[in-house]
C-alpha cells in the first residue's frame, strides 16, 4: 500500500511541476504575457518621493492600454495646478484616486472653443473617477500628502512621452509630435464647493455615464450605475466607469464586488476576447491562469491576462473589490452586464447562509424571517 502513495505523491509532483510556473513577475514584462505584479512595482519613472511606475505598459498589453500609478506629495502648493492644461488628440486619459485627494478640471475642446459647455472640476477622494476622452483639455493637482492616481490610458504607449520628457535631450517645442497640445487659454476655475464646480451631480445623486466620447466627465463612487450578477452563486457587483458606448468601443473599465466564494461553489473558467487586466483595492482576489501557480492578490496588486487565456478568478474574503480595464467594449464586464440586473445599492444582500446566522440565541432577525433587515439585538432586563 504504501509504495502506491509514494508512487502516487511522484505521479502528482510530477504534474504540478509541469503546470507550476509562477505568475508574479519583478518588473512589467516588455511583450505581451499573462502576469502579476506587486503593488507598487512595475517600469519605474523617475525618483525621489514621487512613484511613478506602470505595471502594464503599451509593450506588456500589446497596446491596447497602459496603467500608470503615481503615489507621492506631487503638486501640493496652493493656487492653479503646476501641469499646464493641455489636450490629447489620440490619447483617452483617466484619473481614479486611489487614496488621498486629487483635483481634476476638464472641459471638451470643442464646447471650450466655441462657448457651449462648462469647465466641470470636482476633488477625487478614494473610488472617484474622471474620464477625459480625446480632444478633452484636462490639467490636475495633487491636494494631499500621500495620494495615489492610478491613470489608464488608452491606447497604450503613452508612457514613451513621460520618458523622453524625463530626458535632458526633450525638446519642449515638439509636444504635438507627442500628441500633448497645449491650452493655455484654459484658466482652471476656482469655485468648486463641495469638491464640485460646474454642472451635474457629485455626491448629491446620481451620476450617468454619458453614452458617448464627446465630453469629459466624472463618477463620484458607487454613484454610477451598478448591476448585480449572480449566476455563479455568488454575487458580483458591476459598477462600470467606462463601458465602449463612452470609448468607441476602444476600452472598458469599472470595478467589481464580489462576496467570498463558499467551498461548495466552483468558479468558472473564463475566456475573454479582450486583454484585460485587475487591479486589487479591497479584500483578496485568487486568479488561476491556465498553466501557471494560482495567485492571491490583495490591495494595489495587478495580474494582467492576455485574451483568449483561460482563467478563473474569485473572492477570498468578503468585498473583494477590484478595478478592472478591458481592451474593448465587449469584456467580461459586457458580459456579467448583460447576465446581471440594475441595482441602486453598492453591497451585495446577506447570503442565506450567513441569514441563518442571525438566528443566534439572543439576537432576533426583526421578524423577517432572516432574509434581509438589520439585526436587533435583545438583552434581558434592558429596553433598546
Ligand atoms: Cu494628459
Amino acid at each position: 500500500m504504501k509504495s502506491v502513495t509514494v508512487l502516487g505523491a511522484i505521479a502528482s509532483s510530477t504534474a504540478l511541476t509541469e503546470a507550476a510556473k509562477s505568475l508574479w513577475v519583478n518588473n512589467t514584462p516588455l511583450s505581451v504575457q499573462p502576469y502579476a505584479i506587486l503593488k507598487g512595482h512595475g517600469t519605474p519613472l523617475g525618483g525621489g518621493d514621487v512613484w511613478n511606475r506602470f505595471p502594464v505598459s503599451g509593450n506588456s498589453s500589446g497596446g491596447a492600454f497602459t496603467i500608470m500609478t503615481t503615489h507621492g506629495p506631487g503638486d501640493l502648493r496652493a493656487g492653479p495646478p503646476g501641469l499646464f492644461p493641455h489636450v490629447h488628440k489620440k490619447t483617452y486619459e483617466n484619473f481614479f484616486a486611489t487614496k488621498g485627494r486629487i483635483q481634476l478640471w476638464a472641459q471638451g475642446l470643442d464646447g471650450f472653443l466655441k462657448g457651449t459647455t462648462q469647465q466641470l472640476t470636482r476633488i477625487l477622494t478614494k473610488g472617484d473617477f474622471g474620464a477625459v476622452p480625446q480632444n478633452g483639455i484636462h490639467t490636475f493637482k495633487v491636494l494631499d500628502h500621500d495620494s495615489t492616481l492610478t491613470g489608464v490610458l488608452v491606447p497604450g504607449g503613452f508612457e514613451e512621452f513621460f520618458f523622453a520628457m524625463s530626458k535632458p535631450t526633450f525638446n519642449p517645442t515638439a509636444l504635438n509630435t507627442w500628441d500633448v497640445y497645449p491650452q493655455l487659454n484654459f484658466t482652471p476655475r476656482a469655485d468648486a464647493v463641495n469638491s464640485k464646480g460646474g454642472e451635474g451631480n457629485w455626491y448629491n445623486g446620481p451620476n450617468t455615464l454619458p453614452g458617448s466620447n464627446a465630453n469629459p466627465y466624472f463618477i463620484a463612487k458607487n454613484y454610477g450605475p451598478k448591476y448585480i450578477n449572480d449566476k455563479h452563486g455568488y454575487y458580483q457587483i458591476i459598477t462600470p466607469l467606462v463601458t465602449g458606448k463612452e470609448s468607441n468601443n476602444q476600452f472598458a473599465q469599472g470595478h467589481i464586488t464580489m462576496d467570498l466564494k463558499r467551498g461548495n461553489k466552483t468558479s468558472p473558467t473564463q475566456k475573454v476576447a479582450q486583454h484585460m487586466a485587475f487591479m486589487l483595492e479591497e479584500g483578496e482576489l485568487h486568479v488561476g491562469v491556465e498553466g501557471y501557480d494560482e495567485v492571491r492578490l490583495i490591495e494595489g496588486d495587478i495580474v494582467f491576462v492576455p485574451k483568449n487565456t483561460p482563467f478563473t478568478y474569485y473572492a477570498g474574503a468578503e468585498f473583494t473589490k477590484f478595478m478592472y480595464v478591458s481592451g474593448g467594449g465587449d469584456g467580461l464586464d459586457a458580459t456579467l452586464i448583460q447576465g446581471g440586473k440594475p441595482t441602486s445599492k453598492a453591497v451585495y444582500p446577506v447570503s442565506q447562509d450567513e441569514a441563518t446566522a442571525f438566528s443566534a440565541p439572543g439576537i432576533s432577525d426583526g421578524g423577517k424571517g432572516g432574509k434581509g433587515g438589520m439585526p436587533m439585538l435583545r438583552i434581558p432586563g434592558f429596553r433598546i
